[in-house]
């Protein structure tokens, strides 16, 4: 099948340099990216073919690149300097000169000309997940089928290779290429049946600096092993995972690691031995420690079998009070990977308490980029925005730096092993992402992990000039679709932080009770008086897991962010919010709005006929065409539905069913 070339669609531009001589006497993988991704931008954009050269004259555009061991950027920063005729990319390392080639390239596309540009990354890991299964398909996948994955059997094509030239342009440093839910033959993959393509794969992201990591499953002991048991602390079990991580290692090349699930959602994990999740990570991280190897362990471990009549349990407590009492229990080379929210990448959740209350342990930040509940790449939902607020938001751990962008950086406590990963939202379509412009949300991760003081708005120009070219009416309507398309998406569907209004299952698509009375711990306790859920100490008493001030803030009605005030409190449909709007007629007004936001956005693409490429731009219509038309679906059925809960009229006297 064949694909888009995305934001390294290098079109050819006005102005051309006559020659162009690039000086690069470093050798090896890296080295020969550079000269390649050259070869193919150069003769793209100015139609001339790079001479690897030392020497030039006086017409050429002459690219220098200089790896000094001790450069003040370190092995992944660089210092790009561009006059006119002249460009010089430094760096500590052969992965910081492959990222200033990127940025410098981008300037370029850009029709600049003269420019510096000084970058160490942020994070040290910038991480993307993928929940590809062995058969092809992919969990929560929206565009298309697996690249990695057909048939039970590991595929190594040419679009990895772009793929790993993609990721890199942005600066992502690892990949873990299986879903974290490791059924049937996935849990072969650490074993000799997967060796020789892995192999293969993992070379080809090694050439761009991408390390590669596998997901196992913890019961690999009893399924692959012939063991009775899955026990860490059992020396049999240990024996296992000590052959197998050893025989990972020394067969893989450039291998990063293992992602864990464990003891959640029906996945295998220690509680069953009676252990804790630092035996179980930390016996792992013991094999894979001789390696350099890290061990990323998940926290999205609650109750999936509550019953809706229990109001005592409630699930956004449940990472906090599984991992904080064992806070620096786990081995320096454990991970723990948290999810942006307490509860499941919803349009609008608080950030993760653990963040504020581990200080003694690793600490990655997850976010989704597939939009599981943000529209399914169906929509447009640019989340750049969020992932900004996120990161900026304080967590007063007592620290000097306490952002969670400090926190995962390893600029609060010194650590290395942290960073950022998102579950991402790539899959064999053409277009890579299934809606054109949700590729900015790839793009736009792999910045921000790079650089975590960019902004959505710059992120976003930078996209769309890369992806559409530099036409300034595209720019601006894209540019305003995107920013748009956060907040438009949280106004038609779930108010005020309370999340969980989906179709069962598939999770597009509204259904307001659709999780009300099923066992995942997901409820809203609409009635006809009022919605929400009280956690405050009066209530769950999840509030308390954050540090003051912000524990009372949430607790506190008055001082509660309004749009997370379903999130923290059960309140009545006639409180009154700060923008003297009562709740009910606050539901009413944003689903309208956001409804309409959706038919402004289709109108901002249609002005773009004949401005984008036609089949991008047919593409992307249809999508905004049924994006419209779902809005109004989701704005009638929740709109209908408190109607219906609380008797109240609309104020403007609309439509409501
Ligand atoms: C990979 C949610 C998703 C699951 C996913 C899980 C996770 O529950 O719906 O598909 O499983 O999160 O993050 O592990």
């Amino acid at each position: 099948m064949t694909y888009t070339k995305a934001w390294l669609n290098y079109e050819k531009m006005d102005d051309s340099p006559e020659r162009i001589c690039v000086a690069l006497s470093e050798t090896g993988p890296i080295a020969d990216s550079i000269r390649r991704e050259l070869q193919i931008a150069f003769e793209a954009m100015y139609g001339v073919a790079p001479i690897f050269a030392d020497q030039t004259d006086k017409e050429a555009l002459f690219v220098t690149f200089h790896c000094s061991k001790v450069h003040m950027y370190g092995e992944e920063g660089y210092l790009v300097k561009a006059v006119p005729g002249k460009i010089t990319v430094e760096s500590g390392g052969q992965r910081g000169l492959l990222y200033g080639m990127f940025a410098m390239l981008e300037r370029l596309r850009m029709g600049e000309y003269a420019f510096t540009l000084a970058q160490t990354p942020s994070n040290p890991i910038r991480m993307l997940d993928h929940w590809d299964n062995l058969d092809g398909s992919i969990e929560r996948g929206y565009s298309g089928n697996s690249f990695f994955f057909c048939n039970e059997e590991v595929t190594v094509t040419e679009r990895i290779r772009d793929y790993a030239r993609m990721i890199a342009s942005v600066g992502i440093n690892a990949v873990c290429i299986n879903n974290v839910n490791v059924r049937g033959v996935a849990a072969e993959l650490i074993t000799a049946r997967y060796r020789a393509p892995l192999v293969q794969l993992s070379r080809i992201f090694e050439a761009y600096g991408v390390k590669l990591f596998l997901s196992l499953n913890f019961a690999s002991p009893k399924r692959i092993g012939g063991l009775d048991t899955s026990d860490p602390c059992d020396e049999r079990v240990r024996a296992f995972w000590r052959e197998r991580i050893a025989d990972v290692f020394e067969g893989i090349p450039n291998f990063g690691g293992f992602v864990v699930k464990a003891d959640s959602e029906g996945e295998p994990g220690p509680f069953a031995y009676g252990r804790t999740h630092a035996d179980g990570a930390n016996m792992l991280a013991e094999f894979a420690r001789p390696y350099g190897g890290i061990v990323i362990w998940r926290c999205f471990v609650y109750n999936c079998q509550q019953d809706w009549r229990d109001t005592k349990t409630d699930r956004a407590r449940s990472g906090y009070d599984n991992f904080i009492g064992h806070d620096g229990e786990f081995a320096d080379n454990v991970i723990l990977q948290i999810k942006n929210g307490p509860m499941d990448f919803q349009v609008r959740e608080p950030v993760h308490p653990l963040f504020g209350g581990l200080k003694k342990t690793n600490m990655m930040l997850e976010v989704q980029i597939a939009q599981e509940y943000t529209g399914q790449q169906r929509h447009v939902c640019y989340l750049l925005p969020m992932f900004h607020e996120i990161l900026n938001f304080r967590t007063f751990c007592g620290q000097e730096s306490d952002t969670i962008a400090d926190i995962v950086s390893g600029r609060t406590y010194g650590n290395r092993n942290c960073g950022m990963v998102a579950v991402t939202n790539t899959g064999d379509d053409e277009n890579w992402t299934g809606h054109d412009l949700a590729a900015a949300n790839l793009y736009g991760f792999g910045r921000l992990a790079f650089n975590t003081s960019l902004s959505a708005e710059d992120i976003a120009r930078d996209w769309i000039r890369l992806t559409f070219g530099l036409n300034q009416k595209v720019l601006e309507n894209v540019q305003a679709i995107l920013m748009m398309s956060w907040p438009a998406y949280e106004k038609y569907t779930s108010p005020l932080g309370i999340g969980w209004m989906v179709t069962p299952h598939t999770h597009y698509g509204p259904d307001v009770e659709g999780y009300e009375y099923d066992r995942w711990g997901t409820y809203h306790r609409a009635d006809h008086m009022g919605i929400g859920v009280d956690r405050t100490p009066a209530g769950t008493g999840y509030t308390a897991q954050y540090n003051e001030p912000n524990a009372s803030m949430y607790a506190n009605v008055e001082t509660c962010p309004e749009e997370l005030l379903l999130f923290f409190h059960h309140m009545p449909y006639a409180h009154v919010l700060k923008t003297g709007k009562t709740i009910i007629q606050h539901i009413y007004d944003t689903h309208f709005e956001g409804a309409e936001e959706a038919e402004r956005m289709l109108a901002l693409w249609r002005e773009l006929q004949g401005l984008v490429e036609p089949a991008s731009y047919m593409r992307t219509l249809a999508r905004f065409e049924n994006q419209a038309e779902h809005a109004k679906e989701w704005r009638d059925r929740i709109n209908t539905y408190f109607h219906r809960m609380s008797w109240v009229e609309d104020e403007k006297g609309r439509k409501i069913y």
